[in-house]
């Protein structure tokens, strides 16, 4: 329901703006929706991945997968941190993580693996890695980062839209979203005493992630894809 004066503002825009406008809002959801598309696409690639290493190594290295759009809101906030120029092409080439994926794995291998298969698929560009497993951040935040690049094929033809994907463990994920929590509850202001929390535990997480990756290796041995019996 409209104010009265909302009412008024919204009769005194001529004809020719309104219609600029619904043009807008327009190419703001086909932008948008190019990124879904190219997050499902990933997310059909995993699953994909999942299931077959379930069958063909009775094993499987994922736990979880999840996705998430960048709400417009997030996008325009961040597009004015970067200073970046209004546009759908400076956003598409500037911020590469609209479509996330996040899947979270049982062991650091696991991460690593998945990382390898899925982009060494023929139609997976790599843009960019960024590694926190194997350079954690200060703050001890650990995981490991891709930014991809999918081809959506829509009637127009073939779209590439980048994806971030972001693999970790279910330590690290534990440790991720807690942190996370906090950041927010604080508003970015983290007394010190409870950072310091945070990047003991962080540590504890890695260390808790090593241990059992060697027992389950105690147990069960080098994974099957690792003693080259089957060739992916
Ligand atoms: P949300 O809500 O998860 O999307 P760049 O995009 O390269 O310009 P940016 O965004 O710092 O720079 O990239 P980076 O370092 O790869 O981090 C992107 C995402 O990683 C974040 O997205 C978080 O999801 C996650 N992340 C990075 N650092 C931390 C951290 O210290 N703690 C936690 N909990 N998550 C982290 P967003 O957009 O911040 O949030």
């Amino acid at each position: 329901m409209l104010t009265a004066r909302a009412q008024r503002t919204l009769e005194s825009i001529d004809g020719r703006t309104l219609d600029e406008m619904r043009a807008l809002r327009d190419d703001t959801e086909r932008f948008m929706l190019r990124y879904k598309f190219g997050m499902d696409e990933v997310i059909t690639k995993l699953s994909i991945l999942r299931e077959e290493f379930s069958q063909t190594h009775d094993y499987n290295p994922i736990e979880h997968i999840s996705s998430r759009l960048k709400s417009l809101d997030s996008v325009i906030a961040k597009m004015q941190r970067k200073g970046i120029e209004p546009t759908f092409d400076s956003i598409r080439e500037t911020i590469t993580d609209i479509a996330g994926v996040r899947v979270t794995c049982s062991f650091v291998t696991d991460a690593y693996r998945l990382a390898e298969l899925l982009t060494a698929q023929r139609d997976i560009r790599v843009l960019k890695v960024k590694d926190y497993i194997a350079e954690p951040k200060e703050n001890g935040y650990q995981s490991l980062h891709l930014i991809v690049e999918v081809p959506v094929f829509l009637s127009s033809g073939a779209h590439p839209v980048a994806v971030e994907v972001q693999i970790r463990t279910i330590a690290m994920d534990f440790w991720a979203s807690l942190e996370h929590k906090i950041y927010y509850k604080y508003d970015r202001q983290v007394p010190q005493e409870l950072l310091d929390g945070l990047t003991d535990a962080a540590h504890t997480a890695a260390e808790l992630d090593a241990r059992m990756e060697r027992l389950h290796r105690e147990v069960h041995g080098a994974p099957s894809y690792e003693r080259g019996r089957v060739a992916i």
